[in-house]
């Protein structure tokens, strides 16, 4: 039988072709009737995202139609966009949140 040191001289060398897991974007987009104190209150409950920061990301997705709330693995950011979705459902506001690869 081959000794450690023996076995590894045979072994081929292997290219590293192991890629980090990709990261996923989740993003709020506007609409006109969900009030901008329950999109503050979503980013804080939900990313932990302080109360300036948070009014801010609210502040861009309202004038430009779309903001990041935050960049995380993918089932995760599946996990999050989930439970803002269920939550604003359960107060009847259309608010929408998705997920993009970043
Ligand atoms: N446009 C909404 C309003 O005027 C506020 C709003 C901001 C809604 C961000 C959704 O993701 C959103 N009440």
């Amino acid at each position: 039988m081959a000794t450690k040191r023996e076995s590894a001289t045979l072994l081929e060398p292997v290219s590293a072709k192991v890629k980090p897991p990709p990261l996923y974007k989740v993003l709020l987009l506007n609409d006109d009737y969900t009030p901008m104190e329950f999109v503050v209150h979503v980013l804080k409950k939900f990313f932990a995202i302080d109360e300036e920061r948070a009014t801010q990301i609210m502040l861009k997705v309202h004038t430009e139609g779309v903001g990041v709330c935050g960049v995380f693995p993918k089932d995760i950011a599946s996990t999050k966009v989930e439970q803002v979705v269920d939550f604003a459902r359960q107060h009847q506001h259309p608010l929408q949140c998705t997920m993009e690869e970043s």
